[in-house]
């Protein structure tokens, strides 16, 4: 059995203080190193995404100076900005693969992303014969919900465990977790990862 964990925008941006900041962001980065001291071990392949948008671009719309927090956003993760860097929580030691995604438009699937060679999420799971995707990271109710599903969509056995996320809005995080569940995949604490 191959397993991947995939983490899902755990930036500056995204954490308390960022300019996109969802509360429990620092806690949920401070976890999921904490996981990985202890699990990595067991992944084939650990993938992180950062979302990387373009500077001085609406980027197709995502930015807006009046966001409604749904569709269009405050500017966050531009590209090589501190907010667009990895959260200083997360340590990303055990991180095989990194993607970007979002130049210029919204992309909220891990699996929108490309690695600096160009591969995808896709690849990597063919390449290495992946059954199993774990999803953690940010935010729950966007980027988290969009690659868990998109995972499921892809054929594989998906699992999100729900201390290691965190969302924007309370009310559109348990709905997006109900869906996610719906779909197929697996809720659980990553205390009781087997
Ligand atoms: C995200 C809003 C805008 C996310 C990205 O990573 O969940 N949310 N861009
Ligand atoms: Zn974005």
């Amino acid at each position: 059995m191959s397993k991947a964990l995939f983490i899902v925008d755990v930036q500056n941006d995204f954490t308390e203080h960022g300019a996109l900041g969802v509360e429990g962001g620092d806690a949920v980065a401070g976890r999921i190193s904490r996981f990985l001291a202890a699990h990595a071990g067991e992944y084939e392949v650990i993938v992180a995404s950062r979302d990387w948008h373009d500077p001085e671009s609406d980027n197709g719309g995502h930015f807006a100076d009046a966001p409604d927090f749904v569709d269009t956003w405050p500017p966050h993760c531009v590209a090589g900005t501190a907010g667009a860097e990895y959260d200083d929580g997360f340590d990303t030691a055990a991180v095989t693969h990194h993607l970007k995604k979002g130049q210029g438009a919204p992309a909220y699937s891990l699996f929108e992303g490309h690695a600096d060679d160009g591969s995808m999420a896709h690849d990597l799971l063919t390449a290495h014969g992946i059954l199993d995707i774990d999803v953690v990271g940010l935010a729950t109710d966007y980027c988290v919900r969009a690659s868990a599903l998109d995972a499921i969509a892809a054929g594989r056995h998906v699992r999100v465990f729900t201390d290691l996320v965190a969302g924007v809005h309370a009310a559109s995080s348990e709905r997006a977790l109900a869906e996610i569940a719906h779909a197929g995949a697996v809720l659980l604490s990553s205390e009781d990862a087997a």
